[in-house]
């Protein structure tokens, strides 16, 4: 059995595709936890807790722009794995929805609109007070105040860091609970909750598919893993769920 089966058996396929990092390395950004990874420069409770932030915002402050600034420079583009997703969207329409643990913004700009942030935006900040979020391209720094507040109080990066929640928990169980084929494209499975998203789609009955440079911490738990790059495993699986959806 195949995901292929999957495919010619269903008339109509709810897909629900969850990214990471590994689908943006051949774009040029850094993956997190590959030799030359973002965790390699940086400790994680430095840069990516609330503690981090407080004991040493301006340290949190220029990783997100550094961040930023990559991905908003013109150098960064959709590669044929996000272009190829979004054409499965232009086909599927409501049926596929992509939940990611990235915060560039490269399935949107290649096309996809359901597209769920569960970790946060790089292109976006968000008061420290209200939690309410506002797009943001430029360097954020502490002098930076929010609109929704009066006097404006503190901008912060529009990340989830770990010990907070991730957003749109509800929407992503109930996308999980009602979905055919669950595939899990570019990530360790490392980070929970998100790790946990392929034990959930097997308990309600989806087929779930690994798609991944190598096999990730879950590999296990998938019905099915293949491996090599994005570029080429996502295409090949998009051109099959066009053949026979
Ligand atoms: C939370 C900020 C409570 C954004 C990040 C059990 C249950 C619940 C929580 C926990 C739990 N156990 C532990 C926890 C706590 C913690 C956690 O998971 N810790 C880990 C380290 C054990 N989780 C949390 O704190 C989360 N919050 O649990 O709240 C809660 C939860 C639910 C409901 C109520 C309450 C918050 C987690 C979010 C943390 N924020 N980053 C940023 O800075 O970007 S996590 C960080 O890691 C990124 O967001 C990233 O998305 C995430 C996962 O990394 P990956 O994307 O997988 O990247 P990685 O480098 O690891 O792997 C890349 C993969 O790609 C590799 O497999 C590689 O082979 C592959 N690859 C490379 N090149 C290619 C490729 N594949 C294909 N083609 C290629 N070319």
């Amino acid at each position: 059995m195949t995901y292929i089966d999957i495919l010619k058996s269903k008339s109509e396929c709810n897909i629900v595709v969850l990214t990471g990092a590994g689908i943006s390395a051949e774009s040029g950004i850094k993956t997190f936890r590959d030799g030359n990874g973002l965790w390699e420069n940086h400790k994680v409770e430095d840069v990516a807790t609330p503690e981090g932030f407080a004991a040493n915002p301006s340290l949190v402050y220029k990783f997100y722009n550094e961040r930023r600034a990559q991905l908003l420079s013109g150098e960064v583009h959709p590669n044929p794995a996000h272009i190829a997703l979004a054409e499965l969207e232009k086909a599927l329409k409501s049926n596929i929805w992509i939940v990611t643990q990235n915060v560039d913004n490269l399935h949107e700009r290649a096309g996809n609109q359901n597209v769920i942030h569960m970790h946060g935006e790089l292109a976006s900040a968000k008061c420290a007070v209200t939690n309410q979020a506002q797009n943001w391209v430029a360097e954020l720094n502490a002098s930076d105040r929010c609109h929704c507040c009066s006097p404006g109080t503190p901008l912060r990066p529009n990340i989830v860091w770990f010990g907070e929640i991730p957003y749109n928990m509800e929407k992503i169980e109930t996308l999980l609970f009602d979905a055919d084929l669950f595939v899990s494209i570019g990530t360790s499975g490392n980070v929970y909750p998100a790790a946990g998203f392929v034990s959930f789609a097997n308990q309600c009955n989806a087929y779930t598919l690994e798609l991944n440079l190598e096999p990730s911490n879950g590999q296990t738990q998938f019905a099915e893993s293949r491996q090599g790059p994005a570029s080429e495993l996502i295409p090949e699986f998009v051109s099959n769920c066009l053949k026979y959806l």
